[in-house]
């Protein structure tokens, strides 16, 4: 056994040393949010787990549906609902829970609560579990004032008040990206260890990118700048190359390529949907802020992400989101419109 190496091995930055030595620098931290995050941590390797174990267990039946042993079999999207909602309760740290999975806020119990709030999805992309597509969790967190007195405005707050933001792909590996407003970094869940790992220290997006990922299957239904824009990706006409088409359709996996490798994802207002499909609390904001955080740019098509109030928990909104070049594309051909609009005496046909 080469003792040498194994020593290496163990001189591992991992996520709890990680947050730990973060804690350090804050040296009026109570330490609640290297809890907070333990938890998180905990719920995104049981979800891991569930996922990989989705096809032997069965686990992807309808939820209610009954299995051999008589058992009643959950949802992989409820079922790991359940396991965010208890691990982020029993840290103690927390007061207001906004998950998609449930149309209301949960409060928690005055003598569990802590102060802070976790907006969540706990399975995005779930259209993709039965295929085995990578899926993921996202989530942000708030800080409240004071935790004995907590309405709902706690979480109707812009996303530029998050403390944090993250997500967890359960792909071919599953890795955790975090931000605490101070850059972005990776994390691999080393499963014979049983911990994540940092393997992308501070992760920042290309400032351009050669790839555009949208859901091309509404474009009949899109504004005319965003055909402008994706009509440009496919067509340049400075001479420069076409760029590559890569859509997934699981928010986390699409995300998570585009600040890597750079490039733009772009989930537009349509005529059908004029709001967007993706939820402001828990896809848009988590995901705008790590944009932000990585050197990248977040944009509704009227505002900047991070400044967006929302009113309601389970509200939508448009998003364009990556490189900081391809965003200010997007964003100058929005502006450009508008102009016309005000300017044009009959109206621009969408
Ligand atoms: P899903 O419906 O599979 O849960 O908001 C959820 C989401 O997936 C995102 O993860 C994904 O980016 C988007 O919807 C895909 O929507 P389309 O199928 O309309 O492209």
């Amino acid at each position: 056994m080469d003792h040498e190496a194994e020593a290496h091995r163990t001189d591992l930055m991992t996520i709890t040393r990680y947050v730990l030595n973060e804690q350090s620098r804050h040296p009026e931290s109570r330490g609640d949010f290297s809890i907070l995050l333990s938890h998180i941590v905990l719920g995104c390797k049981f979800v891991c787990s569930s996922v990989n174990k989705a096809g032997l267990a069965k686990l992807i039946g309808l939820a209610g549906e009954t299995n051999v042993q008589g058992e009643e079999q959950k949802k992989l999207d409820v079922l790991s609902n359940e396991v965010f909602v208890k691990a982020l309760i029993s840290s103690g740290r927390t007061c207001i829970l906004v998950s998609e999975e449930d149309e209301e806020a949960t409060f928690v119990d005055p003598p569990l609560r802590g102060r802070y709030c976790v907006v969540f999805d706990p399975l995005d992309g779930s259209s993709n579990i039965d295929c085995g597509v990578s899926i993921g969790t996202i989530f942000g967190v708030y800080m409240v004032k004071d935790k004995d007195d907590v309405t709902l405005d706690e979480v109707l707050q812009p996303g530029k008040n998050m403390l944090a933001a993250g997500y967890c792909m359960y792909g071919s590996s599953c890795t955790l990206v975090l931000s605490t407003g101070s850059g972005v970094n990776g994390f691999t869940l080393d499963p014979s260890l049983g911990e994540f790992i940092l393997t992308h220290p501070d992760i920042k997006i290309p400032k351009k990118g050669k790839i555009y990922s949208v859901n091309e299957g509404n474009a009949k239904n899109w504004d005319g700048p965003t055909t402008k824009y994706v009509e440009k990706c496919k067509f340049p006409n400075d001479g420069a190359s076409p760029k590559s088409l890569r859509y997934i359709g699981s928010m986390v996996a699409d995300v998570h390529r585009t600040l890597l490798y750079g490039g733009i994802f772009l989930y537009p207002a349509d005529k059908k949907s004029p709001n967007g499909k993706l939820r402001v609390l828990y896809e848009v904001f988590p995901m705008s802020f790590l944009m932000e955080q990585a050197g990248g740019q977040a944009f509704t098509g009227k505002q900047r992400a991070l400044d967006l109030v929302p009113t309601k928990i389970h509200q939508r909104s448009p998003i364009f989101l990556g490189s900081y070049d391809e965003v200010e594309e997007i964003k100058a051909l929005m502006e450009q419109n508008l102009l016309q609009v005000m300017l044009s005496p009959l109206p621009l046909v969408m």
